[in-house]
Order: C-alpha cells, then structure tokens, then sequence
C-alpha cells in the first residue's frame, strides 16, 4: 500500500496541561496553550502491508519491542478502527528532538504518527480531526498540528477536545532559550506525575480554575503581541503547577536548585534591567525562557555568570504538520 510521511514539529505550552477529566480517551481538565517550534520535529513514514503478523515499529534505526511499541499500536488501532483496514503498518520514525535540547518529543512523535497513519490508512482527516487524532496518542501532540500558537480546548467529549491555531504565522520576535539542567533528579513520567497531582495535591481545583480562567487572557495578549502579559501569565502557571508536585502524596518535584537559579535569574533580569525574559518549566529541570531575540546576548552573559558551563538551545515559532505521499519530505 501507498507510503507517507508526515513531518510535526513538536510545542511547548505556555498555559500548560496537567490532568485528564478523562483517561482513556485523553479530555483534559484545562484548555492548554502551546507555541510550536522551528528547530525539533518528528519526521515518520507509514505504510500498511497485509503480509505483515504484527505492526513493526522502527525509531531511529531500531526495531522496538512489543512492550515499547504499546502507545504507538494504540494509535495504530484507533487508526485501524477509523479506516476499517485490518492490516499492520510498517511505522519508521525519525526524532529531531535530541535529548540534549532538553525537550519533550511525544508532541511531535504522535501528530506525525497521526498525520501519516491516517492518510497511508485511506483516511483524509481535517486538521480538527487529526489534532483529536493525535490527542488519543499523547495530549499535548494535539497541539503540533498547528503552528505558532495554538490552544487545545479542553472540551468535553472525544468529539469537542481538540487544538486549533490562534497564529499559525508568528511575525513578531518571540524565541524560546531552553537552559539545559544537568543533574537531572530521579523522573517521573508526566502520565504519573500529573495523575498525583491531580489525586492529591490540596490545591489542585484552584490550579485547574486559574489556568481555564488564563486562557482568554493569554489569547488577548497573542493578538495583542503583548510578550509582557504573555511572559507573566505563561511563568505564574508553570510555577502554580510546579508548585503542586511536592504537596501530592507521594511528593515530587522536576525542579532542582539551578532550576530555581535560572527561574529567578529570570525574575531578576526582569525586574532589576527592564528585560522581558520569563521562565517555563515542563515534566523536567530545564527551564526555558520566553524572550525577545534582541535579548539573547544579555540573557546569556547573565546565565553564564551564574551557570558558567550550562548548555542552552535557541527555538523560534515554527510550523503545523505537512504530510505528503512516499518517503520523504
Ligand atoms: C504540556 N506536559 O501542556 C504539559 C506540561 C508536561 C508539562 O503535556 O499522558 O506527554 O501522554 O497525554 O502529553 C506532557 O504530557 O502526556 C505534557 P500524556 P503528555 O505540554
């Protein structure tokens, strides 16, 4: 059967998701916020193939097992269910997401395995579609359908939770400085970390009621292109969500002391030199900072005097998924 490949870039949200009104099919319990990023994507290549006994599933050169290959097959057969194809694929994945850069890669890797499984299935998904698609695989791949800047509404059944695009063309300077924190603490997935959170930790309701209330906010500010209001409703809730870990049971944290460093590195540069420079943290110790690219010089010279051999990655806003028959892209 026919070959294609889908090319997602994968996003980091700016109002974040941090629980499931609904597991299995992956509902969030806030519309999330993200920004799509230029430099890391996923790139994969699909095909069905009615001699095959299993689906085979090659990341990166390597044929994965049966037990790591779980979520993409789940994909597959939701996929499968779709189409009315009862045949395994052929899935051969590429990351552009080194894990140096300190980012998540389940985004890009579920919108591209959507993108390419449904179109190599027969399937001809609206990107609606497809965004609710790729949300059965990972929440936040729902976002990676888009560029620039999306929201993933939370809904409230499988056919109202999806993204779409608020500003798919970013034209004004926004850029991303993710700071590498190496000693990276014990993990723990954010399947996990945010079901303890979201099971135990007192301030939870709060989190989920201030986040939904931020999102309006932040759509006015990305129309606006008001980096500033942007800055500060993006840092409040990855902090408040931070802040929720280590109240759950059991406790945990993603954040270390040079995490904190660079977080008020942040605050400093903002409130003693007038830089607007904002931080973010995911399911890890990396910070990223929201910034202007006129400001990278600044910023950098204040990360090394605190950090002097940390590692940083720059991203600027990039673009939605591309699908395409055969190969390559
Ligand atoms: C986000 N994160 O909004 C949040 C912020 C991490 C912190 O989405 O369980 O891999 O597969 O739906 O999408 C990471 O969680 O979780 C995530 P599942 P996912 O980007």
């Amino acid at each position: 059967m026919k070959h294609y490949t889908a090319k997602a870039h994968t996003n980091i949200a700016l109002l974040k998701y941090w629980g499931k009104a609904d597991s299995e099919l992956i509902i969030p319990t806030t519309s999330s916020i993200s920004l799509t990023l230029n430099e890391f994507y996923t790139q994969t290549t699909v095909w069905f193939d009615s001699t095959l006994d299993q689906d085979r599933v090659v990341l990166d050169g390597i044929l994965l097992s049966t037990k790591a290959s779980t979520k993409v097959v789940h994909l597959l057969n939701l996929v499968r269910q779709l189409s009315g194809l009862t045949s395994y694929a052929h899935v051969e994945s590429h990351n552009h997401v080194p894990t140096a850069a300190g980012l998540a890669s389940s985004a890009s890797a579920f919108a591209a395995l959507a993108g390419a499984a449904s179109r190599a299935s027969g399937l001809t998904l609206s990107r609606q579609d497809l965004s609710r698609l790729a949300r059965r695989g990972s929440g936040s791949a729902s976002r990676s359908i888009f560029g620039g800047f999306a929201q993933w509404e939370r809904g409230h059944s499988d056919l109202t939770s999806f993204a779409k695009p608020i500003m798919e063309e970013v034209t004004w300077p926004i850029q991303l400085v993710t700071v590498l924190i190496n000693d990276q603490p014990k993990k723990v997935s954010s399947r996990t970390g945010m079901q303890l959170a979201q099971t135990s930790a007192p301030g939870y309701q709060q989190w989920v009621a201030d986040t939904n209330a931020a999102n309006s906010a932040a759509l006015t500010a990305i129309f606006n292109q008001d980096l500033a209001t942007l800055g500060c409703l993006a840092e409040e809730n990855a902090l408040a969500m931070h802040a929720l870990n280590p109240t759950a049971t059991p406790p945990f944290t993603y954040l270390t002391t040079q995490s904190w460093a660079v977080i008020r590195l942040a605050q400093t540069l903002r409130n003693n030199k007038g830089i607007p420079v904002y931080a973010t943290m995911d399911a890890g110790p990396n910070v990223k900072l929201i910034s202007q690219p006129h400001d990278t010089s600044v910023i950098m010279q204040a990360l090394h005097q605190i950090l002097p051999n940390v590692q940083t990655q720059i991203a600027t806003p990039g673009p939605g998924i591309n699908i395409v028959e055969g190969d390559t892209i």
